[in-house]
């Protein structure tokens, strides 16, 4: 299977990239006017998330039909020209498959809905009275995930929204139908897949209630997934491919299995464990401040257990799920630049390949929305609900929505200083963040000290230093909560990474021996104090790469 160490991948969530239409929604276009953008920042692939027929439920986590294109974001040609343009430019396309659902707007499942016996076995139908559900599961988008079919007398699952009906990948021919369009797009000049929850494609045999938690241990990691995978992979010949899984809640364990070259499976795996360390007793309802030495654990259990197990890790603080990162783990006031680029520089120099979120390279931070008619999201207008019933204060609902919404995550692109930051003439169809005139791309392509800077940067040494794409990695400084730390190291090339994860000083084991040179650093003046007694201070959310022999 294909390496792809040294390759940095930049996602982009289409509908707020940018609009070449003014409609107020980006589009396929308003992408190819930005590709020489993301030339310049050296990026190899780009994500996106779906842009096929969906009626946005989820925005395009519904998928109505796998293989055309959203006439909200273009046509056919588009894609093709899309594809085209960028490899000229020496950019990849991935797509982002949703197999776990579709939509119930997809033909397959209307036909089921009209009694077609043959659909009706694509998906999780099960015979019930209408209040007896097969089992007591809840869907992660809140309330139950079975939904009741009258003129059908029977339950069909969704573990996500009541649209999103879950496919039974137990039938070879839902199997069949989902190869051809990885064969699709792949005819069409895709070079990348990323396939959504794809480890929660394979159910129980039997449906059980779950009376400990929310249904999830009896379908996540499943007894046929691995099985499947391979047949997905082996009969589309997309082993060589880029591939990344989205695996939620998943175990270590499987992800080696899931990305270890030998299973031919995936090239490498998304985990979301090191992004709920501010989750008060594992619920993402409930603030807390984060947990540094959880996630210094979680690190130290993901790298070094990927290593040992030959899998691969797909290195992310953002996506269109998540708030963003800055205003999460870093300090959006007085430190915002350097806790952006040191939280840049914490995972773009560990092991795995690295993802940027559009956004995240000039330091986008969250909107700060003070009113519910601000969001969008299924999930967040479903919470707003869910926590107000639970009898929490509409202040405290709100609170939380702004520091955990998806839509955080979700706001346009910020270009420049026009209207709507360059993304639309028009009204975009999520409201802009309160930062969108001071963090713009604009501000800071000039600038050799601007978060962007920082970012082409790191892009570029993974490329220039094989210790950081093929080094091994082991993770130093255990005790200290405030510093994420570790050494890479490729034969006799020594690569070591310290990152002040507070806004206070603090202070690391100076590197032994001699011959050490400054590879990185976040701050203009160059790097952390040494001392005498063989300690090194870091200044507030100050990243220091050391290396020798490079
Ligand atoms: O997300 C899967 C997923 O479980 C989440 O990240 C989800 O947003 C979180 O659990 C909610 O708290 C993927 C997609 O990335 C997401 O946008 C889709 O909504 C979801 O699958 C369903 O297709
Ligand atoms: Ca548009």
């Amino acid at each position: 299977m294909a390496d792809f160490s040294e390759k940095v991948i930049y996602q982009i969530y289409p509908k707020s990239f940018q609009d070449s239409n003014g409609d107020g929604i980006g589009d396929l276009k308003g992408i190819i006017r930005r590709l020489d953008y993301l030339k310049d920042l050296g990026v190899d692939y780009l994500w996106l998330t779906p842009i096929f027929p969906s009626p946005q439920r989820d925005n395009g986590y519904d998928v109505a039909d796998y293989c055309s294109v959203n006439p909200m974001y273009g046509t056919m040609e588009d894609v093709e020209e899309l594809i085209a343009e960028g490899r000229k430019r020496g950019i990849g396309l991935m797509f982002d498959m949703v197999f776990n659902h579709t939509s119930t707007e997809h033909v397959w499942f209307q036909k089921a809905l009209a009694g077609e016996k043959k659909y009706q076995d694509y998906y999780m139908f099960r015979d019930g009275e209408p209040d007896q559900p097969p089992t007591n599961w809840v869907s992660k988008f809140g309330g139950p995930a079975w939904e009741y079919v009258p003129s059908l007398k029977k339950w069909y699952l969704h573990l996500f929204d009541v649209t999103q009906a879950d496919l039974n990948w137990e039938n070879p021919a839902v199997r069949e139908e989902l190869k051809q369009v990885i064969r699709f797009w792949k005819e069409k000049g895709i070079q990348g897949f990323r396939f959504d929850v794809v480890n929660l494609i394979s159910k129980p045999e039997v449906f059980e209630n779950d009376y400990e938690g929310d249904g999830r241990r009896f379908y996540t990691d499943g007894r046929h997934v691995h099985e499947f995978l391979k047949e997905l992979v082996a009969d589309t010949g997309i082993a060589d491919m880029i591939t990344v899984g989205e695996m939620s809640s998943t175990s270590l364990e499987n992800c080696v299995r899931y990305s270890n070259p030998a299973e031919k499976e995936l090239s490498m795996c998304f985990s979301f464990h090191h992004l709920k360390v501010d989750y008060k007793d594992g619920q993402k309802w409930e603030l807390m401040e984060p947990d540094r030495m959880a996630l210094k654990g979680l690190f130290k259990t993901w790298q070094e257990g990927m290593q040992a197990g030959h899998g691969w890790n797909a290195l992310f603080w953002c996506n269109h799920d998540q708030p963003r990162i800055v205003s999460r783990l870093g300090d959006e006031k007085t430190y915002w630049k350097e806790s952006a680029k040191m939280l840049a520089a914490s995972i773009h120099l560990m092991r795995g390949t690295p993802y940027i979120y559009q956004g995240e390279e000039i330091g986008m931070q969250n909107p700060h929305y003070q009113s519910i008619e601000k969001y969008r999201d299924v999930e967040s207008i479903n919470y707003y609900r869910i926590l107000m019933e639970q009898g929490k204060s509409q202040e405290e609902t709100l609170e939380i929505l702004a520091a955990r919404s998806r839509d955080d995550g979700r706001t346009p692109m910020q270009w420049d200083g026009q209207a709507n930051a360059g993304f639309s003439q028009s009204e975009p169809w999520i409201p802009m963040g309160d930062t969108s005139q001071e963090i713009t791309v604009e501000k800071q392509l000039g600038d050799e000290t601007s978060i962007l800077s920082f970012y082409k940067k790191l892009v570029a040494l993974r490329k220039e230093l094989p210790v950081i794409a093929r080094g091994d990695i082991a993770m130093i400084e255990a005790e200290n909560a405030d510093v994420l730390a570790y050494r890479r190291t490729l034969d006799d090339q020594e690569l070591i990474v310290w990152n002040n994860l507070t806004g206070g000083e603090t202070e690391v084991g100076a590197p032994e021996g001699t011959g050490w040179k400054l590879v990185l650093g976040n701050y203009e003046d160059g790097q952390a104090e040494g001392n005498a007694d063989g300690r090194m201070r870091l200044r507030p959310y100050e990243t220091v790469a050391l290396g020798r022999n490079l």
